[in-house]
């Protein structure tokens, strides 16, 4: 690179990444290939259209490299191309999310889904989000004694709120959801089942979470997450007399978006074949693994585990409320708190609301945690007991060494 001022920086973040312990929930390392993927000469190259039918010339190498990343997206979740449509062309996460609300909820429709605080995504609905503005959320969230979903009570409010769309599939909750009683609440309401299924794709596609699609109507998720892919997104959507895939892809272009980054489809499709390798699924079986150890040494230790515990990646730690006495003979910290002193001592997290939280967003009560990225990185059960420890120590404010 000629560029030595954005070669420093590369440099830079890149030893960053290496010394840091990142307990991201929603971040990963990506491979060589990938990045390969993501830095060819296919970023160059306008294809606005789909395969076979695109507004410029010189597409017929790019119309390849979208119908294999196709292929292997329907191939990796064990779909029929008879029974599942899917559009590899989103940008990320939140236009994929805005294209399908573009398709199937009138302007000013209701959306269900879950709140911010509760664990939902703000493209989910919320007020802040073009979801929220163009559409009405009708809010969610979880049971205040089990802090799981109560499926009764959501299907009794689909029921009285008719949405056009429930949205199931969460950033910040932890635990399996009962898809099958998801499309119950759904359909009681007489409403399409969007999953955004973005947090636990990867343990989707390696059989360490339960899959989504049996159930859904439409399926959409970030590839850079437990996927392990490069930042991208794909909406997955049933073919049926509903002709909901049209309507898709009409949303997707020309409704929101002009041409394809194809460099990022190629990186997507890299993503994918690697995600269908046995290793892969031992990679997810792992990262699970390492989430129930780390939100079980948590807990021992006298940190409150938001459900007590976990059936994922992702654990979510009340710091503020939780029984813990400091050597200060102080109690819990803050999220924003805990989250800085972490960074400090070279553990990356983020500061997270918890269901019910009564500190505000830029300051809540709680942390999350994940282990996709960690794993990535070849860690087992031991390492995630050491990093608990370490983030008892550092939070109870003792001093001691940092975590390999
Ligand atoms: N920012 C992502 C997450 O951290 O969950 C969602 O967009």
């Amino acid at each position: 690179m000629k560029d030595p001022q954005i070669k420093k920086l590369i440099e830079a973040e890149k030893k960053r990444q290496r010394k840091a312990v990142n307990l991201i929930a929603s971040e990963n390392y990506v491979s060589k290939d990938v990045l390969e993927a993501l830095g060819s000469e296919l970023t160059n190259k306008y294809a606005e259209g789909y395969p076979g039918k695109r507004y410029y010339g010189g597409n017929d190498i790019i119309d390849k490299v979208e119908r294999l990343c196709v292929e292997r997206a329907l191939a990796l979740f064990k779909l029929s191309p008879h029974e599942w449509h899917v559009n590899v062309q989103p940008l990320s996460g939140s236009p994929a999310n805005v294209a399908v609300y573009a398709a199937l909820v009138p302007p000013g429709g209701k959306i269900m889904g879950m709140s911010l605080d509760h664990g939902g995504h703000l493209t989910h609905g919320h007020k802040v989000s073009a979801s929220g503005k163009f559409w009405s959320q009708v809010p969610y969230g979880i049971d205040p004694v089990t802090e799981t979903l109560n499926y009764d009570q959501l299907r009794e409010m689909a029921i009285k709120e008719a949405p056009a769309v429930v949205v199931s599939g969460y950033t910040a909750y932890p635990r399996a959801i009962d898809w099958a009683r998801m499309k119950e609440v759904a359909e009681a309401g007489g409403a399409l089942l969007m999953v955004d299924m973005s947090h636990v794709a990867g343990l989707v596609a390696g059989g360490a979470y339960p899959s989504p699609f049996p159930h859904a109507d439409v399926v959409t998720t970030t590839t850079h997450k437990t996927l392990r892919g490069p930042r991208s997104a794909l909406i997955f959507v049933r073919k049926d007399m509903r002709e909901l895939d049209k309507k898709i892809d009409k949303a997707v272009f020309p409704g929101m978006q002009g041409g394809p980054h194809m460099n990022q489809i190629a990186a997507v499709a890299v993503a994918l074949r690697e995600a269908a390798s046995p290793s892969f699924k031992r990679y997810a079986a792992q990262t699970v693994k390492n989430a129930h150890v780390l939100a079980a040494e948590l807990k021992a230790r006298g940190w409150r585990i938001i459900s007590g515990g976990t059936d994922s990646h992702l654990v979510l730690v009340d710091t503020w409320m939780s029984d813990i006495v400091n050597e200060k003979g102080g109690g819990g910290v803050p999220g924003k708190l805990a989250s800085e002193r972490l960074e400090k001592e070279g553990i990356i997290v983020n500061k997270n609301a918890i269901p019910f939280d009564r500190r505000p967003p830029a300051d809540p009560s709680g942390i999350r945690l994940g282990s996709a990225a960690e794993t990535t990185r070849g860690k087992k059960e031991k390492d995630f007991k050491r990093i608990a420890e370490r983030i008892d120590a550092i939070l109870k404010g003792k001093g001691a060494k940092r975590p390999r």
